[in-house]
């Protein structure tokens, strides 16, 4: 009896062992802090004729054009989305009640992205804004006529001003590039693979709620004026603006956090079994 109960405690504690050993751990997952919408574009989240859905809060971005589901072995982290440049881009109109036409106090933008081939003047990689009104504008963008690629930042009457206050060469091509932008109400920040590429300042306090949609490959409108050639993962949107650390670990980060302490287990478990297929 004494024999068996030993046998038992140790094989207890050999479970233990492999659950604080387990590979899991070595996952980084991306910041949840202040995180209001997350698009994998992974496979499972994805009906391309139709829709693609933000895995943290369920919101949907409504699918214009024909943009490709790809392949993970051409993505950055599983499957992907690979736009043409002509028409294709996904909308994400609203919720009830609303994240996204709501007051932004602060806000960052963040994707993976690889441009295929540049064309003509501004190409947005995400914008969220009021269009065709044009009174508040955040985007990451490049714009080939000009030479430029940065985060911009349009609040009433306070504004990036683009020949000073983004970077003054062309996007790279043909390379995933890990992008953020954020903004807390006077600083703009614009990270470049996990570094900080350059900052300003636009004073235009709060990003005010009216008419805000969020544009995924376009202007929020759809103009298909602003549309890119290439591929877009792992698109995040937050309601802060993160630190520099914070856009070193998402930079690393493959989904979401799976930590004890994280508020959204349900999600993360699932996100671990689908990596796991
Ligand atoms: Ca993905
Ligand atoms: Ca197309
Ligand atoms: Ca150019």
């Amino acid at each position: 009896m004494q024999n068996i109960r030993l046998s038992f405690t140790i094989s207890i504690l050999f479970l233990f062992l492999i659950v604080l050993t387990h590979p899991t751990d070595a996952i980084v997952g991306a910041v949840e802090d202040g995180l209001v919408a997350y698009w994998s574009f992974d496979k499972d989240t994805v009906q391309i004729a139709k829709q693609a859905d933000d895995i943290f809060s369920g919101l949907a971005a409504m699918v214009k054009g024909d943009p490709e589901l790809a392949p993970a072995a051409d993505c950055k982290v599983g499957e992907c989305v690979l736009l043409d440049g002509a028409v294709d881009y996904f909308l994400v109109e609203d919720s009830d009640p609303p994240k996204i036409d709501r007051d932004w106090e602060e806000i960052s933008l963040e994707c993976w992205v690889k441009i295929n081939a540049l064309d003509d003047s501004w190409n947005r990689i995400i914008s969220l804004d009021d269009q065709p009104t044009n009174s508040k504008v955040i985007t990451l963008y490049y714009d080939d006529d000009d030479n430029r690629h940065g985060f911009f930042v349009k609040a009433i009457d306070k504004a990036t001003q683009a020949g000073e206050h983004l970077i003054q060469e062309d996007i790279p091509l043909e390379e995933w590039l890990h992008l953020v932008g954020t903004y807390d109400g006077s600083n703009v920040n614009y990270y470049v693979n996990g570094k900080l590429a350059i900052k300003h300042t636009v004073a235009g306090g709060k990003i005010a709620k009216g008419g805000l949609k969020l544009g995924i490959g376009d202007r929020s409108d759809g103009c298909n004026c602003d549309t890119i050639q290439g591929y877009i993962d792992e698109f995040r949107i937050y309601e802060r603006a993160l630190t520099a650390a914070e856009v070193q670990t998402n930079m690393k980060a493959e989904g979401l956090d799976v930590s004890p302490t994280s508020n959204h287990l349900s999600v993360t478990w699932g996100q671990i079994k689908a990596r796991r297929r």
